[in-house]
């Protein structure tokens, strides 16, 4: 890409109105998590293929988040899923990732893979059943002190697959019981973030199915909890940015787990299905980004972006590449809304005018924006060649 591209969308961008260089500072500021297990081997519902080049330890995993940092520059942490990344020593876990460049992100229990949670962890009716998940959820927040982590996030398979198979009503009772024990453990920098999702593995009904129970309970609980939403995990056509635009507005968006799906929950690269909706995602979160209230900006300036991916097929470098790297096209593309023209176009109620101001700027080609950033920041043009032509993938290739 030549410095001419770059002169000339930045006199178009000008002729709209647009200062590119506050466009460029908020893209430097844009942080991306990635989740630990997308760089381990994860399967279809069927299958899980194993890939030779795939991490397998979470030091590996570290190694392998680090570089996509080092090659995008927007990736400083990495999140971790116990008891996939159990480790005997954090410590040592937190130094190693401190040596790459990057921090421990979000602790990620797991209560979805033991025998005895099949009928529910924290709502299961056997107390023995939800005195163990709890103690986990503590487990978790202990060593998210030790990884100087800031969030605990917080995810649950719990569900029923037939009407009458659990007490519905009991089992929302003793998931507040489990959350307050688990909330009064965290100090007081640190945020509990509830994740929801509508269906799977339960088929009949989820505990925690969706935002407005999980805001329920983060407004239950206290300030420093807060809603996660997974773009993956609502039915087909929810306007999730809406669900973004609402939560934000109550002050209780606390992060997003970024992946895209056609049909389900398919933990597919983000933006390789719909990267409108990620487009307008961002929208509503620069938007309120220029709220009059301090308390919306702060909320917006908290939101940890991190991606939930488990690559069943894909090479996971280069997926996780192409994952970061979308949200950062889409971020940019999202900064290009010329939100006074939105608001001008809103109070003449021109319905289309409002429509045009919003997608116009989706269909601009952001690369020589990022390319020119790129350069700025020392980093390579296009890090995906930059990784496939690169010793660390000579270095991914020669594991197994
Ligand atoms: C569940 O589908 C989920 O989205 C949760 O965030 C889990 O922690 C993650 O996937 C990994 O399985
Ligand atoms: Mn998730």
């Amino acid at each position: 890409m030549s410095d001419k591209a770059y002169a000339l969308f930045e006199e178009r961008q000008q002729a709209r109105g647009i200062d590119l260089n506050v466009v460029r500072t908020r893209l430097k500021m844009l942080k991306i998590e990635l989740p630990s297990w997308g760089f381990g081997d994860s399967g279809t519902r069927f299958k899980v293929f194993r890939n030779k080049q795939s991490a397998n330890t979470p030091y590996e995993k570290l190694e392998d988040a680090a570089e996509v940092h080092r090659l995008t520059g927007l990736c400083p942490s990495a999140a971790l899923n116990i008891p996939w990344d159990k480790t005997d020593s954090y410590e040592r876990l937190r130094l190693h990732a401190e040596s790459l460049g990057i921090g421990i992100g979000a602790i990620n229990p797991n209560l979805f893979q033991e025998d005895e949670y099949m009928l529910g962890s924290v709502t299961n009716a056997d107390a023995a059943i939800r005195r163990k998940a709890t103690d986990h959820l503590l487990e978790c927040v202990e060593i998210a002190k030790l990884t100087g982590s800031r969030d605990i996030s917080l995810w649950f398979a719990d569900g029923t697959n037939y009407p009458g198979q659990g007490d519905i009503r009991a089992r929302k009772a003793w998931m507040l019981e489990a959350l307050t024990e688990t909330y009064k453990a965290l100090t007081p920098e640190m945020r509990m973030l509830i994740e929801y999702k509508f269906f799977e593995p339960g088929f009949y009904h989820t505990d925690l199915a969706d935002w407005g129970m999980a805001f329920n309970l983060a407004n239950k609980l206290g300030l420093q909890a807060e809603v996660l939403v997974d773009t993956g995990h609502h039915a087909q056509g929810t306007n999730v940015e809406h669900i973004v635009a609402y939560l934000i507005d109550e002050c209780r968006l606390g992060g997003f787990h970024l992946n895209n799906r056609k049909y389900a929950d398919d933990d597919l690269i983000v933006g390789a299905i719909n990267p409108y909706e990620l487009f307008l995602i961002f929208y509503q979160i620069i938007d309120a980004s220029r709220d009059a209230d301090p308390a919306i900006r702060e909320t917006v300036d908290n939101i940890a972006y991190m991606l939930d991916q488990s690559h069943s097929i894909e090479p996971k470098m280069e997926a996780a590449i192409r994952s970061v790297l979308n949200v950062q096209t889409q971020y940019a593309k999202a900064l290009l809304i010329n939100l006074d023209e939105v608001r001008d176009a809103q109070r003449r109620q021109d319905v289309l005018g409002a429509e045009a101001a919003v997608r116009s700027a989706f269909e601009f080609d952001v690369a020589p924006l990022l390319e020119s950033l790129r350069e700025e920041q020392g980093l390579a043009k296009d890090p995906m060649e930059a990784y496939k032509h690169g010793s660390y993938a000579k270095r991914v290739a020669s594991r197994g």
